[in-house]
């Protein structure tokens, strides 16, 4: 099968080509309003981000975790301060959102990326689960990538609006690679995820 290249905007509007997303893969644009956004942003600003750390690499996005963070030093999770009440309601929407009950997401990351900051092909640590992302401030390109026989790529590319959500499951999940190219403008994102079970 030979790679393909796509963009996806999630408008999918009169005469536009919508190409064949990932099983599991789901967008919503405007997840939330404008002025949820903002009431979002101010508390986020505050937050005591990190840079996030990889085995010794320091990593230019800045992260902070709550219920629970996974440490990937000592390579397991660890308990991490209760979800603040200002993100149960955006929590409660992603749930809604992603078919999940609010409490399944026991663990969210806020994630501040600076201009020039990006995230690298990965997929989240099979710790986790589901995974709901909500995008605020600059957009962003997310990446999606599969193998596909030994040396090609089969690729989908996502505009991810401020305000917007994604959701990964099934196979967009455990099959599928994401990243995120450096982005040219201060974007926040908050990762909802729920733990495996077992
Ligand atoms: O910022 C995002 O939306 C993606 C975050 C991500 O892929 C991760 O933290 O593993």
């Amino acid at each position: 099968m030979t790679a393909q290249f796509n963009f996806f905007n999630g408008t999918g509007g009169a005469g536009e080509t919508v190409p064949p997303l990932p099983e599991g893969f789901r967008y919503r644009p405007e997840l939330i309003g404008a002025a949820e956004e903002d009431a979002l942003l101010a508390r986020v600003r505050e937050l005591p981000f990190r840079e996030f750390e990889f085995h010794g690499y320091t990593g230019k996005r800045r992260v902070v975790s709550f219920g629970w963070r996974y440490d990937f030093s000592a390579r397991h999770l660890q308990k991490a301060d209760a979800i603040p009440a200002y993100l149960l309601a955006l929590r409660e929407a992603a749930a809604t959102f992603s078919g999940l009950e609010a409490d399944e997401f026991q663990h969210v990351m806020v994630t501040e990326y600076s201009p020039g900051a990006g995230i690298g092909w990965h997929r989240d640590k099979a710790v986790f689960g589901q995974v709901a992302g909500i995008s605020l401030l600059a957009p962003c390109v997310l990446r999606l990538r599969r193998a596909v026989g030994r040396k090609k790529w089969e690729r989908v590319n996502v505009l991810a609006a401020p305000r917007s959500a994604y959701f990964l499951s099934g196979q967009a999940r455990s099959e599928w690679e994401h990243s995120i190219p450096q982005v040219d403008a201060l974007r926040y994102s908050i990762t909802f995820r729920n733990l495996r079970k077992g």
